[in-house]
């Protein structure tokens, strides 16, 4: 595909559409609980659909008029078996999720995905769930799916130090806890995104977080909500930074998610010296508000330690900000990034040098000189939704030639309307 290069600027207001991660879990939890749940604002692309086909699958009753997703949840015991296995599509979030849900479950079940899931590690999730009596394996005795996995009615207790700092990994583990004979306790490494500890509690379950330290007891019921689903802070970012590299520019990003564990890209927008406001939702109830930027002039900086959980998801895009910063930027501290939908280390860095950046790989980050003007070229998304939007925004900054995406349907894993979001501001 041939990207819009060249941008005289962006203007204009754009409603974010719904949070990934939320979304996933409410279809998740909607499907655990007893009783009906509706999901207002869901995020209707191809990861969220591969959650919601897979509750379907294991028979749970949900109906979509369009606007609202409803489920008719059936209570952890009453997910039904299937004989054909379940495609995650490329979803991480849905695989390792559903490995601790189905913990619970007495019976044999296969979980597959496309080329790119069937590469990500699923050990991270499988030797604790080992540990409370699940039988998982991956692909020829790998780590890799296909996952067969038989769950059991006896599932125990965990106390559990995580080795690396990951949301799904911990929401794994607490789908499993709510299941087990006992109460688990969890230590994570870093504070990763709390969206399943807070759904927990709105679906009426009780669970203790102590700063990295959870709590949560087994055997315990949930009951149907009405979720609204708030706008992904994530698909956001893209627009963010649109915005303050793009001469001419001023964007309002509306109905922004700004849950804490989630909002580190404001952090080093901030520090880096980009114009950007945020104003919080007067409904306190709704973690929402307005982001607004404008074209800035920016600086390099450090971005390191226990921020990178807060905006794993962002690193792709802010390495592009930081080829138009001023001086060096150092993102460290990133490794997860190697185990995404791609290597999103290697996958920024080649990428962006073929547009003509200076951005070099390291074992853990990215290392990027700035200012440097951006030609045009032949790129790939890798497959990967996040590194194809980061390239069109790349390429909003090219003056002439062209730059040609390969694969830009990846967008469509969380963000089906980016491109025609993205024309809509152009002046
Ligand atoms: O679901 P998937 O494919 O893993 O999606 C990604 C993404 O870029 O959309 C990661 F590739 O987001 C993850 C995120 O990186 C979603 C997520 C969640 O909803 O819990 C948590 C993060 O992953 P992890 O491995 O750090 O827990």
């Amino acid at each position: 595909m041939k990207l819009k290069i060249n941008s005289k600027g962006l203007q204009g207001t754009l409603k974010v559409p719904g949070d990934k991660s939320i979304s996933h879990r409410s279809i998740m939890f909607g499907s655990l609980a007893k009783g009906k749940t509706e999901i207002h604002h869901f995020l209707r692309a191809e990861d969220c659909f591969s959650t919601l086909h897979a509750f379907e699958s294991l028979g749970v009753k949900i109906e979509d008029n369009g606007e609202v997703i409803s489920v008719d949840g059936v209570g952890f015991e009453g997910l039904k078996k299937t004989p054909f296995p379940i495609n995650m599509g490329n979803s991480g979030t849905t695989i390792r999720l559903l490995c601790g849900i189905l913990a619970g479950c007495d019976f044999e079940i296969t979980l597959f995905g496309d080329g790119s899931l069937s590469k990500r590690p699923m050990n991270r999730v499988m030797l604790p769930l080992r540990e409370m009596g699940v039988e998982i394996m991956g692909i020829s005795g790998t780590e890799f799916p296909p996952l067969t996995i038989c769950g059991t009615k006896n599932l125990q207790p965990i106390h559990y130090q995580m080795e690396i700092a990951s949301a799904q990994v911990k929401s794994s583990l607490l789908f499993a806890a709510l299941q087990a004979k006992g109460e688990s306790v969890i230590f994570e490494k870093e504070k990763t995104r709390d969206h399943t500890e807070e759904m927990i509690r709105q679906f009426g379950g009780e669970i203790v977080v102590n700063g990295k330290e959870i709590h949560l007891k087994g055997s315990q019921k949930l009951y149907g909500q009405k979720i609204i689903v708030p706008g992904d802070i994530s698909s956001a970012a893209f627009f963010m930074v649109a915005g303050l590299i793009t001469p001419n520019s001023q964007i309002i990003l509306t109905n922004v998610g700004l849950n804490e564990t989630r909002t580190g890209v404001l952090d080093v927008i901030v520090e880096m010296g980009g114009k950007i406001s945020v104003t919080p939702s007067k409904d306190r109830n709704q973690k929402t508000g307005e982001v607004k930027v404008e074209t800035s002039e920016l600086k390099g900086i450090e971005i390191g330690g226990e921020i990178i959980p807060h905006l794993i998801d962002e690193l792709p895009i802010i390495a592009l900000l930081a080829t138009q910063a001023q001086g060096v930027t150092v993102i460290k501290n990133a490794e997860e990034l190697k185990v995404k939908e791609t290597n999103r280390i290697d996958a920024v860095s080649l990428e962006l040098t073929k547009l003509g950046a200076k951005i070099k790989s390291t074992d853990d980050g990215l290392i990027i000189h700035g200012k440097t003007e951006l030609r045009g070229g032949k790129v790939t998304s890798h497959g990967d939704h996040r590194i194809g939007m980061m390239l069109q925004i790349a390429a909003l900054l090219v003056k002439e030639g062209m730059v040609e995406l390969e694969h830009a349907e990846a967008v469509n894993v969380s963000f089906p309307m980016f491109f025609e979001e993205l024309e809509k501001l152009e002046v």
